[in-house]
């Protein structure tokens, strides 16, 4: 009896072992397998798990990439020249984040002056620059010459 338990104990041992010892060959043999491709094949692997890595980083930042891209592509410049006592192009439909240029060509001092922004005199040639990042309607005028009137309107 004790004779056959010690058997079977051996040939559990053996059984595992052998199957173990299979197991770690059968890994040998498919790193060989994998070894045996060719070195273009193998660079073409890399390639290809790099790209897939580039390809996941990219998901990883969609809305990083996004903004920045709004932010350049939407963002304007808009320019209102001050000419001959008058706002020209004064009035404008602008979107938040754009800016507005006023230059002054009269040879007499004129300015833009809102609620939010006042260029104060502006000589000839001279330029004031405003971006408007809140929406609204904003008038403006020229305040030695207040009959010189323009409007932004922000959506
Ligand atoms: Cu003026």
């Amino acid at each position: 009896m004790k004779k056959n338990i010690i058997l079977i104990i051996i040939l559990a041992v053996l059984i595992g072992g052998g199957y173990w010892f299979w197991q770690k060959n059968e890994n040998k043999k498919q790193n060989f397998v994998s070894d045996n491709t060719t070195e273009e094949e193998r660079l073409e692997s890399i390639l290809v798990q790099t790209e897939e890595k580039k390809e996941s980083q990219k998901v990883e930042t969609p809305f990083a990439e996004n903004r920045e891209e709004n932010q350049s592509v939407q963002a304007k410049t808009y320019n209102v020249s001050i000419k001959n006592f008058a706002f020209l192009s004064g009035n404008l439909t602008i979107k938040r984040g754009d800016t507005v240029i006023w230059t002054n060509f009269d040879s007499i001092g004129h300015t833009a002056t809102g609620g939010s922004f006042d260029s104060k005199i502006l000589n000839k040639g001279e330029s004031f620059s405003f971006t408007f990042y809140s929406s609204g309607t904003f008038d403006y005028l020229c305040s030695p010459h207040p009959y010189m009137k323009g409007k932004i309107v922000v959506e």
